[in-house]
C-alpha cells in the first residue's frame, strides 16, 4: 500500500531515574494536525539501523528537552548548567549531522535548535540568566501558559521563516535556559529576540533545515503561526522525500 501522507521522526527524552523513554504529546498532535505521520524514533539502536530508519522517514524533527553536555561544545561546566544526557546528545548530533549531509527535511524545537548549532561546530550559553545579560531582560522562561506568547521576535527578511509567515516581528512563547552563542557557519540566525538572542536558525543551502528556540507545539491551537510552520514543515517533507 503506498503511503500517503510524510512520515516525520520524532526524537525522545530520557529520564535515567525512571528508566523510561518519554515525549511530551504535543508533538504527535501537532504533526498528525499538520498532516503527517508522526513515528517515535527509538534512543537505542544500532547505527547502520538509523541509517535505515532515515531512508524511511520524510523529516526528521529533534525535539525539546534537557541540556547540552558541555564538553561538546568546547567548554568547562558552568554553574547554572542543567542536568544531561551524553548518550541522547551524541547520538542527536550524529543524527543530525546525517540529517544534514543527506538533505533532510529537519525542524528543531528548542533543545533540538541549539543541539543542531552544536552539531555544526557553534556553541551556547549553559544559563543564560548568568551568562548573558542585556539592558531589556527578556523572561526566556515564562511564568505562565505555555500556550501564550511571552516575548516576540524579529524575523530576518528574506528568510524561510519570514517568508512563509509572511510577517517581519512575531510574538512567541519561550521555555528555555539555554541559547545559541556562537552560531555555527552552516547557519543563517533569522530571528533575534529583542534583547538580541538569536531565537531561530536555517541552514544555507539546504531545502529546509530549521530550528526555533520556541515551543510551537504547545501554541498551534490559538496561534496560526505556529500550525503554518509545522504545515511548510510537512510541505517540505513531501517534496524532498
Ligand atoms: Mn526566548
Amino acid at each position: 500500500m503506498k503511503r500517503q501522507k510524510p512520515l516525520i521522526a520524532l526524537t525522545t527524552s530520557y529520564s535515567e531515574e525512571e528508566k523510561q523513554i518519554y515525549l511530551r504529546i504535543y508533538y504527535e498532535r501537532v504533526i498528525k494536525e499538520a498532516g503527517g505521520i508522526p513515528f517515535i524514533l527509538p534512543l537505542e539502536a544500532e547505527k547502520e539501523d538509523y541509517l535505515s530508519l532515515l531512508s524511511l522517514v520524510d523529516g526528521v524533527l529533534f525535539t525539546g528537552g534537557g541540556d547540552i553536555y558541555p564538553f561538546l561544545f568546547g567548554e568547562e561546566g558552568l554553574k547554572g548548567c542543567g542536568n544531561v544526557n551524553f548518550y541522547r546528545d551524541e547520538l542527536e548530533i550524529w543524527l543530525f549531522q546525517q540529517c544534514f549531509d543527506l538533505n533532510k527535511a529537519v525542524l528543531g524545537i528548542c533543545r533540538g535548535l541549539q543541539m543542531m548549532n552544536v552539531a555544526m561546530g557553534g556553541s551556547i550559553y549553559q544559563d543564560i540568566s548568568s551568562e548573558y545579560s542585556r539592558k531589556i531582560q527578556i523572561a526566556h522562561q515564562q511564568p505562565f501558559d505555555f500556550s501564550l506568547a511571552v516575548h516576540s521576535v524579529n524575523l530576518q527578511k528574506d528568510s524561510q521563516l519570514a517568508t512563509l509567515l509572511g510577517q517581519n516581528r512575531i510574538r512567541v512563547n519561550s521555555v528555555h535556559h539555554q541559547g545559541i552563542k556562537a552560531l555555527a557557519d552552516a547557519f543563517y540566525g533569522t530571528a533575534y529576540a529583542l534583547d538580541g538572542l538569536c531565537e531561530a536558525i536555517e541552514a544555507k543551502e539546504k531545502n529546509f533545515i530549521l530550528g526555533v528556540q520556541w515551543h510551537p507545539e504547545r501554541m498551534y491551537k490559538k496561534d496560526k503561526n505556529s500550525l503554518l510552520l509545522f504545515q511548510a514543515f510537512i510541505h517540505a517533507c513531501e517534496k524532498i522525500k
